[in-house]
């Protein structure tokens, strides 16, 4: 049925009764499953929760998910559950190909071309889910909001693309934006290789319950006795899994990568827009940033806003989040956001409840462990420095003096021994036992700090406490005798080694800014360019943005390095038009150098904020 005859439908007959209700008296819900059809007729599994007993009507809370809604009412009683309370109609759906769900899956579905009637993509199968929902959920008052987390944050997004009417209110949350630039299968061009590897297994072997069958625990050896990147076809998938063919046929940022990144899209605010993020996210980090960011330059009604905490992926969704691994935030977080934050912000677009306190932005400032309302993000008034490396491993915010103009540090790339990106062991990321994966950015980096491939420069201890908020770009001066290399920069936190430190965090080396740059894209990530053999190249390599208290007595370092495996596959250092299709031959040894000379003066450019 098309929607404007169901729309039709709804406005003339009382909602019917759900079919296949049944009580899900734990949770204090009535529990219908559905199928909702779609415009092209292809149905969609849904679960719809009404609250039990009388109650005026309800707006509707709404998640779209690839990962299956089996579990939904625990959501509720979890994630949701400062939502749940305020009452709603909540309503999960398993999206096209997925679970019960008809139709075919396909990762991250571009959205449709607008000049094809009849084309769906993931912004019609909201519009019309919310359609559907509308004609037939008994006593729903009219408004939606939607919200998700990772893969159901982008859902989110998408239905904000061509929103149906209805929808108020939409958090995404962790929203990948861009695959090839910044968020789970790249980052600057550099492939994720463990994570792109394993995810893609994962989601397109079966419904989305299999991992990839390692047959040893530490993946890290398991990826360097793999070589080459074509051998995970030829000897594993197959050419099996569409995701990975597509990573094989799409080496750089073609149209592939373009049509499904989020840019293009964002043109307009559509409705009133939470983006969700956590500092140390594992996974789409990029994303919600960027999103907010593109957003809000079309944000003339002031209702696109920002929060970012002290969190993994979907952190805030744990019920306290007063602890990311060892770190800890000195309150409980999670609960914060979920009290505070969200139900409040719902209430106010769905329910008409309460005036609207929502700063611009809202950061968690780790370090002194606080929150921080700020008017515009990044800050406004914050001053602009230079950390620069210096010789003998010191960095200051003082330009490089002499010493000449060809200063350098140096080390030995070499692809057969590369520099792991946590702790070995390393697990598969979606190992059953507890694989690290969530919280190895918050690990301590003293573990490389000593490797001969890995360069550090550290402050003196700081004699007061530095603040910085918003954004950290490193520009890096480094040639190579190889013709492509990677290049990873760390900004990191060192906690003084003497009392009255925690023990357990003595000396500790805490990432609070980090990225990778595959150095063939240093002109254009369309087209990837040789470096000539030792000649001195720029690099502007963007390390997001952070709210960070550096105190007094810690020292700031930085670290830089060619690999970090297995969570970026290895660059050959030869330069090769596709590394999905390197030869062994072709991964060399490099001498990397690392410029820090007046000439070429390789720094990491923070905001510092004043006192
Ligand atoms: N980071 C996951 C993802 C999102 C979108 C595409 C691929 C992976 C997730 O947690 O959903």
């Amino acid at each position: 049925m098309q929607v404007s005859s169901l729309l039709a439908l709804a406005l003339l007959l009382p909602a019917p009764p759900l079919a296949g209700q049944h009580a899900d008296s734990a949770a204090g819900f009535d529990l219908s499953e559905v199928m909702i059809p779609m415009r092209d007729g292809i149905k969609l599994h849904t679960t719809v929760f009404v609250p039990q007993g009388t109650h005026p009507p309800l707006p509707i809370i709404f998640t779209r998910t690839p990962y299956g809604i089996a579990h939904a009412a625990n959501t509720l009683r979890g994630y949701y559950r400062a939502l749940a309370t305020d009452g709603y109609i909540f309503v999960f759906q398993d999206i096209r190909g997925r679970y019960t769900s008809e139709g075919r899956f396909v990762m991250m579905r571009p959205p449709r071309d607008r000049r094809d009637p009849s084309a769906i993509d993931e912004s019609t199968d909201a519009y019309d889910a919310i359609a559907w929902l509308l004609a037939h959920v008994p006593g729903n008052h009219g408004r939606v909001g939607m919200l998700g987390i990772s893969y159901p944050g982008w859902l989110t997004l998408m239905a904000m693309l061509d929103p149906h009417p209805a929808l108020k209110a939409a958090s995404p949350q962790a929203s990948p934006a861009d695959m090839y630039l910044g968020d789970d299968f790249h980052h600057n061009g550099a492939f994720r290789l463990s994570y792109g590897f394993e995810y893609a297994a994962r989601m397109e072997t079966s419904k989305g319950q299999d991992t990839f069958a390692f047959d040893r625990h530490d993946t890290y050896q398991w990826y360097l006795a793999l070589g080459p990147l074509a051998n995970v076809n030829a000897r594993h998938l197959h050419g099996a899994i569409p995701s990975w063919n597509d990573f094989v046929a799409h080496p750089n940022y073609d149209g592939f990568w373009q049509r499904q990144a989020a840019a293009p899209y964002l043109t307009r605010v559509t409705v009133p827009t939470l983006n969700v993020a956590g500092w140390w996210d594992q996974e789409d980090f990029y994303g919600p940033l960027e999103i907010y960011e593109l957003l809000e330059r079309h944000d003339t009604a002031r209702v696109n806003s920002l929060v970012v905490g002290p969190w993994n992926h979907g952190g805030w969704a744990s019920a306290e989040g007063e602890k990311l691994g060892e770190i800890d935030f000195g309150s409980p977080t999670s609960r914060y956001f979920q009290e505070k934050i969200l139900a409040p912000w719902f209430a106010h677009f769905l329910k008409d409840q309460g005036e609207l306190r929502q700063p611009e932005a809202i950061t968690f400032e780790a370090g002194d462990n606080r929150w921080r309302s700020w008017d515009a993000w990044p800050p406004r008034g914050t001053t602009a420095k230079r950390l620069y490396f210096q010789a003998g491993g010191r960095l200051s915010f003082e330009p490089p003096a002499a010493p000449g103009a060809s200063a350098f540090d140096s080390y030995v790339s070499d692809p057969a021994h590369p520099v792991p990106y946590r702790h070995r062991p390393i697990p598969a990321t979606y190992s059953p036992q507890p694989s690290g994966w969530t919280t190895w950015l918050v690990e301590d980096q003293r573990f490389v700090e000593d490797r001969p491939d890995v360069l550090a420069w550290q402050t003196e201890p700081l004699e007061r406490d530095v603040t910085i908020a918003g954004d950290i770009t490193a520009r890096v001066f480094v040639s190579t005798t190889g013709t492509d290399g990677d290049w990873v920069v760390k900004l990191i936190d060192v906690y003084p080694d003497e009392p009255p430190t925690d023990w357990k965090l003595a000396g500790w080396q805490l990432m609070v800014a980090n990225d990778v740059f595959r150095g063939r894209f240093r002109s254009s990530f369309e087209k990837p360019q040789p470096f000539t053999p030792n000649q001195v190249t720029p690099l502007t390599i963007d390390l997001h943005s952070q709210d960070y208290r550096f105190l007094k007595g810690h020292r700031i370092m930085v670290q830089l390095q060619s690999t970090w495996f297995p969570l970026i596959d290895r660059n050959p250092q030869t330069f090769v038009p596709n590394i999905f299709e390197a030869r062994a031959a072709d991964y060399r040894p490099a001498t990397v150098r690392v410029y820090r000379s007046p000439r070429w003066p390789s720094s990491v450019e923070v905001h510092v904020v004043k006192e």
